[in-house]
């Protein structure tokens, strides 16, 4: 039996998603996109109890991107349909998830996986972790929503050498330029990272999912757009539940036990 290219952890209120092809630096097969999109079904799922997710890599690299063995000797396919059938719906998919989304980038991001890095809200790398827009290197644009998350995270100037360069940086430069959220020690990175979830996991999901929504609207609206979009989520974050204990435990003067409703 072929061991599993993704695996899901699922402890309390925490999810945890691992690539796991470490001896391809985890680079995707469509078999490993089947299973990362059913793992993510689960999470997502009312059921799940999960209120956040971590998303990791097994072994020395976060995620190499497309594999390419899998493209070497053929009949090349219609990249756009990859991209139609697998990494689009990948990406849409983790930015629509209604709960704070964890990258812990434990070694090299590249392609795809620099974009999937991305499309996280919070974004831990460890201080040996690189980063690579790595597809000019084979006369490919980027993808996986690359070309519109890396000009909003570093600006059209660094956004564009990182595109036409394909130079990997580092965690430090990544963090340096606004890439990612925080760099950590290779050896406290998933301790942090799964601290970071389990807190999370206690926070107002419903106000967090909320959060994602307005960030995720923010770049394509005026602000007069964003003005009422905000309106919309506050009137939905006000009948929750967690909003009514949050006033209650600062008046209480006690923390706030949220039950993500
Ligand atoms: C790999 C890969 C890999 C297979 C390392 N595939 N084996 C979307 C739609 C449709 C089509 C195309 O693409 C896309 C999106 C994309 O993601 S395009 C970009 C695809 N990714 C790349 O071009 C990155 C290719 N990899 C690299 O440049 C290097 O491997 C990096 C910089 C990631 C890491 O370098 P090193 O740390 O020096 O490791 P390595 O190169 O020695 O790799 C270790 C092993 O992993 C090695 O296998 P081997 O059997 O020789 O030990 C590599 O062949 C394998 N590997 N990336 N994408």
């Amino acid at each position: 039996m072929t061991d599993p290219t993704i695996l899901l952890d699922i402890d309390g209120a925490g999810a945890r998603i691992t690539l796991n092809r470490p001896d391809k630096l985890n680079a995707f097969t469509g078999e490993m996109h089947g299973e990362l999109r059913a793992a993510l079904a689960k999470v997502a799922a009312p059921d799940s109890g999960a209120r956040a997710l971590l998303i990791t890599g097994a072994g020395r690299g976060f995620c190499a991107g497309q594999d390419l063995g899998q493209r070497r000797e053929m009949n090349i396919p219609d990249l756009g349909e990859t991209l139609e059938k697998y990494y689009n719906p990948l990406i849409r998919t983790l930015r629509g998830l209604e709960m704070p989304i964890i990258a812990a980038v434990n070694g090299v991001a590249a392609g795809a996986g620099m974009g999937v890095a991305m499309a996280c809200d919070i974004v831990l790398a460890a201080r040996s972790a690189t980063f690579i827009q790595a597809f000019a290197k084979i006369g490919l644009v980027p993808d996986s929503g690359s070309s519109w998350f890396l000009p909003r995270l570093v600006g059209d100037a660094r956004a564009r050498g990182l595109a036409m360069l394909a130079e990997k940086i580092s965690a430090e430069q990544a963090a340096a330029w606004g890439l990612i959220w925080k760099v950590v020690d290779d050896a406290q990175l998933i301790d942090e990272a799964t601290g970071l979830a389990r807190h999370l996991a206690t926070q107002p999901t419903r106000g967090l999912a909320l959060i994602k929504r307005a960030l995720n609207a923010s770049t394509g609206n005026s602000l007069d757009a964003q003005l009422d979009l905000e309106r919309d989520l506050q009137r939905t974050a006000g009948r929750t539940e967690d909003y009514r204990e949050g006033v209650r435990a600062f008046f209480d003067k006690r923390p706030a036990k949220f039950a993500g409703r």
